[in-house]
């Protein structure tokens, strides 16, 4: 009898139908509060009991099509990235994904390299799973409305199309930072970020201009959808506006295949998992 049981929870569990394509508990538009001190106990109570450690969570009545890993660049950002986890996790259990949340964060206080942590994540999360879908998000953008789906399209897609930062709208039309989504197919295809843009500024243009040459084509959703606020922080320090990435911007044709995923060095300095997300410490190898 004992035997009979197992085997039909088994088969029960490998019974489980697709999920729909459009998820069923969805709220629309939710209030998102920021003004509150949070701290990671107050997330762990909010964020229900299936989440598994590093952040993992897979819907437990449907097989997701996409496995996606979700990629923080970080440094020093730890009151954000709390408010970040306290919405994010409700948010993407209700859109019933099988994910697993990455924070990169860069070691030292040598110059920040938002892309080059982006492509570390990608890396860093294949070598755990057989993820098909990446979404970077900085970790100050909190979406307002869960129609947003944080998966990946048939186009290379941003998502933060409308932040109150800048009015609820895009402030140029080839704007592609902050938080996208990308295929491992067209992730590879485009040879990841570049390496090598060092502070601020840039590196999301060099990524738009890499998916125009190879794939033409992004996606995004509605403005009235892709609503975000962005959590206010001070500019921080070693991540100055970097006036040698504008003109890189204009060799993207002769970077993209020496520089991204193919030329990607790093070194892991830790790997430490809780129960809200996976933290990667790593050496970006900043020049001296
Ligand atoms: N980040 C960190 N730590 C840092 C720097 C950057 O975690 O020290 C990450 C974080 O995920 C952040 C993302 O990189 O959301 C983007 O960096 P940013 O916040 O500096 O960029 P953003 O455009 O803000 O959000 C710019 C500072 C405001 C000055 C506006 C001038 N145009």
């Amino acid at each position: 009898e004992t035997s009979e049981v197992w085997v039909n929870k088994s088969a029960g569990e490998e019974s489980l139908g697709v999920c729909p394509e459009t998820p069923p508990n969805l709220l629309g538009p939710f209030q998102v509060e920021l003004e509150t001190v949070r701290t990671l106990e107050d997330v762990r109570k909010q964020v229900g009991p299936l989440l598994q450690v590093g952040g993992r969570y897979k819907p437990p009545d449907c097989i997701s099509k996409q496995k996606v890993a979700v990629i923080i660049p970080f440094r020093n950002r730890h009151e954000n990235l709390t408010h970040w986890l306290y919405y994010l996790h409700p948010f993407l259990q209700r859109q019933q994904l099988d994910y697993g949340v990455y924070v990169i964060n860069q070691d030292g206080d040598g110059t920040f390299n938002r892309a080059k942590l982006m492509n570390i994540g990608y890396a860093e999360a294949l070598k755990e799973d057989d993820y098909n879908c990446f979404l970077f998000s900085d970790v100050d953008l909190v979406p307002l409305d869960d129609r947003n789906l944080y998966r990946c399209f048939s186009n290379p897609r941003h998502l933060s199309v409308a932040v109150d930062k800048f009015d609820y709208k895009l402030p140029y039309e080839k704007i592609f930072g902050g938080v996208t989504a990308l295929t491992k197919e067209q992730f590879l295809t485009v040879n990841g970020f570049s390496n090598t843009f060092w502070g601020w500024g840039g590196e999301d243009d060099d990524l738009y201009n890499r998916v125009m040459l190879r794939i033409k084509a992004i996606s995004r959703p509605y403005a009235v959808i892709g609503r975000y606020k962005m959590i206010k922080h001070e500019r921080d320090p070693h991540n100055d506006q970097n006036l040698n990435n504008v003109k890189k911007l204009k060799e993207t044709t002769n970077t993209l295949d020496q520089d991204g995923l193919s030329s990607l060095n790093y070194t892991v300095i830790d790997i430490t998992k809780n129960m809200l997300f996976t933290f990667i410490t790593v050496d970006v190898h900043v020049p001296m």
